[in-house]
């Protein structure tokens, strides 16, 4: 009917939660898990589903947890409760345990559960994967990239992302992850850092002293202490407000690409954070839809094994919109579905627009100004290609 068809050879995997996204962080806090019910209608008004294989994820268990948590962590986390009555005075709290509690990682009724089926999610892509039933695996319901072994941090619990690529390893020699969401991805790096079979890319807003968490310089590139096998295999590529499409896909193909080059991944985990979009209530980008889409589309390109994570994303119909639009990259129908939203899309008034691709107009009013000189994204390509020349496949 939607006259998508399923290309023969060629499979996407799609795993959610339902249960996951019934889940609130608090009135006003900015993560909403509904955004991935809303993500999944527009999906789902496009036919998409016909085109995937469609799972509904288990919750990962303990023992998958603890392939990366450490179990003091993760037995506290799943014993603490909310608060009967809210403390005032919150965020100055002492003596918050692993970092829970505070007003980034509050503590909410049915949190272990939250954050097992997240990971559950991801650890399913992966092993499509590994399994080799698909050639890409979809997990929007992960991508909680700054997660610590026994910390929790910006709105994440547990490391889904650095779970599915343990899992990737067991199977792969080398894995790229690449992180797009505008935040650092210090979790996934971190948990990396001593081995040289994972390379982590991420693109993000630096500013150390007004952007979270305030890490990923250009020069961070894994301790290069008692011949660490891990040094050089980070990538930071930090940014300023503003950055555009063009920029961000120049900087993202010739990066990407002369990483590929000289790593030879045997697998890719994106991890997407739509928060790198122009208008989201947390990021700093003028990044569009179709800009954002056009990271997935090379990752694809690369040919290799996908697992695609969600992440931030705070603004939620711009968040249904890249989403949505990626999802068709992975499936290869980008070119064939309307950009017009369909007319019985569930919470169609939501999108204020009836596009898939808003203009920044439509999106800002008047666009965020551009503080990324070419000459500094030119810097930052050439600092690059000096790292590589000390990383071996
Ligand atoms: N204050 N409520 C990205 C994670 C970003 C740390 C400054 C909290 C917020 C933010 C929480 C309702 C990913 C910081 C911020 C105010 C210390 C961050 C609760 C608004 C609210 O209204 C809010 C009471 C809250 C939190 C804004 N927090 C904005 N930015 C960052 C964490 C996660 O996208 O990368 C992946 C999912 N935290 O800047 C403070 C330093 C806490
Ligand atoms: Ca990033
Ligand atoms: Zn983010």
């Amino acid at each position: 009917e939607s006259g998508i068809t399923r290309p023969k050879g060629y499979n996407v995997s799609f795993h959610c939660n339902p249960e996951m996204e019934k889940h609130h962080f608090g009135m006003t806090h900015p993560m909403k898990p509904w955004r991935l019910t809303l993500s999944k209608s527009l999906i789902y008004s496009y036919g998409m589903s016909f085109a995937m294989d469609n799972y509904i994820s288990r919750a990962a268990t303990y023992e998958e947890l603890a392939s990366f948590h450490s179990t003091d962590y993760l037995d506290f986390l799943g014993t603490v409760l909310p608060e009967p009555v809210p403390r005032d005075l919150e965020n100055q709290n002492p003596d918050l345990k692993f970092n829970l509690g505070g007003s980034d990682c509050p503590l909410f009724d049915g949190l272990y559960d939250y954050c097992s089926m997240s990971a559950g999610g991801a650890l399913d892509a992966a092993r499509k994967i590994t399994a080799n039933q698909s050639d890409i695996a979809i997990a929007w319901g992960g991508g909680l990239h700054h997660a610590k072994r026994a910390e929790a941090s910006g709105f994440c619990y547990i490391n889904d992302i650095v779970i599915a690529i343990l899992e990737l390893l067991r199977f792969y020699p080398r894995v790229l992850y690449v992180d797009i969401d505008v935040h650092h991805g210090d979790g996934v790096e971190e948990a990396f850092f001593s081995t040289d079979r994972v390379m982590t890319v991420s693109f993000h807003k630096y500013d150390p002293n007004n952007f979270f968490p305030g890490t990923g310089a250009l020069d961070d590139n894994g301790p290069k202490n008692e011949h660490n096998p891990g040094a050089h295999h980070a990538v930071n590529v930090p940014l300023n407000d503003g950055i555009t499409d063009e920029q961000y896909d120049m900087l993202f193909n010739s990066i990407i690409g002369k990483i590929v080059e000289k790593f030879r991944p045997s697998a890719i985990a994106l991890q997407c954070g739509a928060d790198s979009l122009a208008g989201d209530r947390l990021g700093r980008f003028n990044l569009q839809v179709q800009g954002h889409g056009a990271c997935v589309e090379f990752c694809k390109k690369m040919g290799l094994p996908l697992v695609l994570f969600g992440g931030g994303g705070y603004t939620p119909r711009n968040v249904a919109r890249a989403w949505t639009y990626e999802t068709s990259i992975a499936i290869g129908c980008q070119d064939n579905i309307s950009s017009v939203l369909p007319q019985h899309t569930p919470w169609r008034d939501q999108f204020r627009q009836d596009t898939l691709f808003p203009t920044l107009e439509q999106i800002l009013g008047e666009p965020r100004q551009n503080r990324n000189p070419q000459k500094r994204l030119q810097e930052i390509v050439q600092h690059v290609s000096e790292q590589l020349r000390f990383v071996q496949a």
